[in-house]
């Protein structure tokens, strides 16, 4: 068996796969069963412009390999072409986009310095796997000092149509870069659909049936891999006791009040602001509704020095104090809005509790909310899923309510039917889910993605 070599911008904590979301999870067991080397980013910011070395630490079956950053890569790499450029654009979110030129150079200088430090831990026959936008030109930079291992590269968030990924300056490098990989995998169908559309388009290669493209001399196999969640732990933690949580929800029972619940970092794709909009407009059009509903509103800070960032956090604190202003009695507050982060405990019995998950981003690879909400429902008593169209989730999860996040009154409607849904059509809804989220769970993602980059033709054609 071939050892597995992660590479992700990040490095996740693999002994506590419960704290974490579908990545750690699905190749925690791939990276003990077959040996494994992880390496990433270690968070830190140093201001020498010396390459350090990684530190690498192993236990048991699993190395990791961590390495710091100076701050020029950190605001060039990170904050620049990553998280200014590429995940905006990524998300259709042209209007987002902030590019200077020195971004594209710190974003090619990490990859090469990823590579160097990768290069010496390699073995012969590794096969690596790549995750999402930041390392995009990894295999290339490992390709041209000698690699031949087979490369798999996984990309979390959408693939955006070619009209708007040839905004970004060279387009074209990119998805050469990218084509360096073996095997690259998709979340959806659509992201599937828009890749091939550029190879097709731009490059003037051929994508075959399966999957196949014929890049020069090299065989490239591209395929959606939607990931998933371990839904029995997660469904466990929703079950255990939580006093706060319960103490909360008697409170609700008492007074013949129901609870919505978003749940997502603070992320101008997450489609909050028209969420909170609904919501109030449910207020509106539902006069019967008030003082019967509250909205739960938590959003945990992230990159918080990219600046569109804090124009979200500040239109959202606006936005639930007008609702809550507008609304609220002295013994009902409509808008619960939560600026942190929520152990991971407490989150899975607050979707226990509340009778509709409400998760409406504007565009995102998949959505482990939708996922996590579903598992963590009473059998017996479920809540309801609304769920935008454009989250990647919804490309299966069909029994949800699906609705257009940039729509505020279907959004009202189906909160209002979510609310008033009969037990037997809940019931219904949620068998047929959790069916759904079980058949792409995180590992089988991780199991189905190693197998195909173990399967796909060699580096040559
Ligand atoms: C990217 C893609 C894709 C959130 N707040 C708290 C907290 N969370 C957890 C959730 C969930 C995870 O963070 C968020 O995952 P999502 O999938 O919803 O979104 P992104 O972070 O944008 O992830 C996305 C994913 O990668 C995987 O491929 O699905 O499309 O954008 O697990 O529960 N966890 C805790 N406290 C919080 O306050 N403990």
């Amino acid at each position: 068996m071939k050892r597995l070599v992660v590479v992700s911008n990040r490095v996740a904590d693999l002994t506590k796969t419960s704290q974490s979301g579908g990545l750690a999870v699905g190749l925690a067991d791939s990276l003990k069963i077959r040996g494994g080397l992880w390496m990433g980013w270690d968070g830190r910011r140093l201001n020498s412009d010396e390459p350090p070395e990684p530190v690498v630490k192993t236990t048991g079956e699993i190395t990791q390999a961590t390495l710091p950053l100076t701050e020029d890569d950190y605001a060039e790499y990170y904050l620049g072409f990553s998280n200014s450029v590429l995940w905006p654009l990524f998300h259709y979110r042209l209007d987002l986009v902030e590019y200077r030129g020195t971004f594209m150079e710190g974003y090619r200088r990490v990859n090469a310095k990823f590579a160097d430090a990768l290069l010496p831990l390699l073995r012969p026959d590794d096969i690596i796997w790549v995750h999402d936008y930041h390392l995009i030109p990894l295999a290339a930079e490992l390709r041209q000092r000698g690699c031949s291992q087979r490369m798999g590269f996984f990309l979390h968030i959408p693939f955006p149509p070619p009209e708007i990924l040839t905004a970004v300056p060279r387009h074209r490098r990119l998805i050469e870069d990218l084509l360096q990989f073996d095997l690259i995998g998709l979340q959806t169908n659509t992201d599937l659909a828009n890749l091939h559309r550029y190879i097709e388009e731009y490059l003037k290669e051929q994508v075959d049936k399966d999957g196949t493209v014929h890049h020069g001399q090299r065989k490239v196999f591209i395929d959606s891999f939607p990931i998933g969640i371990d839904v029995d732990a997660f469904a466990e933690m929703a079950e255990e006791p939580n006093d706060a949580v319960q103490i909360e929800t008697m409170r609700r029972a008492i007074l013949g009040r129901k609870q919505i619940i978003g749940v997502d970092r603070l992320d101008y794709t997450k489609g909050l602001p028209d969420r909170l909009k609904a919501f109030s407009r449910l207020l509106e059009l539902y006069p019967e509704m008030r003082k019967s509903v509250t909205l739960m509103q938590i959003a945990t800070p992230t990159r918080e020095e990219v600046e569109a960032y804090t124009e979200i956090r500040s239109e959202l604190e606006a936005l639930s104090g007008q609702i809550n202003g507008r609304f609220a009695d002295f013994n009902w507050t409509p808008v619960h809005y939560i600026h942190g982060a929520v152990p991971r405990e407490a989150l899975a019995a607050l979707f226990r509790a509340s009778q509709v998950g409400f998760v409406t981003p504007l565009r995102d690879g998949m959505n482990l909310v939708a996922k996590e909400y579903v598992a963590a429902q009473d059998p017996n008593d479920p809540g309801v899923l609304v769920l935008s169209k454009f989250a990647g989730a919804a490309e299966d999860l069909h029994e949800a309510l699906i609705v257009n996040p940039y729509d505020v009154d279907d959004m009202a409607k189906s909160l209002c039917r979510a609310l008033t849904m009969p037990l037997e059509e809940r019931k219904e809804r949620q068998n047929a889910l959790m069916k759904r989220i079980r058949q792409h769970d995180a590992q089988s993602w991780a199991d189905s993605f190693i197998e195909a980059l173990e399967n796909c033709p060699s580096i040559a054609a």
